[in-house]
């Protein structure tokens, strides 16, 4: 990134505001170490299959609850059946920092506890159509982080996946907190920029995007229960 354009904190709609460079470069790097590690197992990377006989173009790999269209699940039933990495207390603390900070409030943490993390790995040909985020049964704000390429950023509002939009371009270092009533807009991907990331943070190429959440699902179940 330029550091000589600068670009402020931005609420993009009411309850979305994007913090451009937001984590260092130190930061970057190790959360691609802990990302790097969490793609390698228990349950490894993958394109996530789609119910209508799809496959995304974005690989993931999930921590503390397991995603796939459209439900969160202890084990990876559609991967190895495996149980997901425990959501680290260490994210957890990023997460509520990523509030504080984009909402510039130091009660805006209160309570918020993400229990679940999709880490989407994008090569230059991967995109990420209009969707809205809603197997969550919790209202809480949504932390996005971005690391390695830049991207085009589109978020819609709650009412259909066409326009009116906002496009934003999304650098590495960049956090992005989603709640109030953006919660539940139309957001995708349609495009990556391939080369536009600094190999310093450990990642040669892609983009790598980290969202946090709160699942609103019951922590532990009875003893042997995923
Ligand atoms: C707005 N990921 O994982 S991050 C996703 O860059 C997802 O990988 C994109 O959409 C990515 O579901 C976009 C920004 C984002 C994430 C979750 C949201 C925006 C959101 C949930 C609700 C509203
Ligand atoms: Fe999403």
């Amino acid at each position: 990134m330029n550091a000589l354009i600068p670009r402020p904190p931005m609420e993009i709609a009411p309850g979305a505001v994007h913090v451009p460079g937001w984590l260092s470069l130190d930061q970057q790097r190790e959360l691609v170490v802990a990302c790097r590690e969490w793609a390698t197992g228990p349950v490894p990377i993958r394109y996530t299959r789609l119910p209508r006989g799809g496959v995304m173009s974005v690989r993931t790999v999930c921590v503390g609850w397991h995603w796939q269209p459209y439900r969160y699940s202890r084990t990876a039933d559609d991967v190895n059946g495996r149980r997901v990495a425990a959501f680290p207390g260490w994210l957890a603390g990023l997460g509520r920092r990523a509030l504080v900070e984009a909402y510039g409030d130091p009660a805006a943490c209160d309570g918020y506890a993400p229990d679940t993390a999709l880490i989407n790995f994008y090569d230059g040909e991967s995109r990420m159509g209009m969707h809205q985020d809603k197997d969550e049964r919790s209202g809480a704000p949504v932390v996005s982080l971005t690391i390695g390429d830049s991207c085009l950023f589109r978020f819609g509002n709650t009412e259909t996946r066409a326009k009116p939009y906002t496009d934003v371009e999304l650098a590495s270092g960049d956090l992005f907190v989603f709640g109030g009533p953006s919660r539940f807009a139309y957001h995708g991907v349609p495009k990556v920029y391939p080369g536009t990331g600094d190999p310093a943070t450990g990642l040669a190429s892609g983009r790598l995007n980290i969202t946090m959440r709160v699942t609103g699902l019951p922590s532990e179940g009875p003893p042997g229960e995923g």
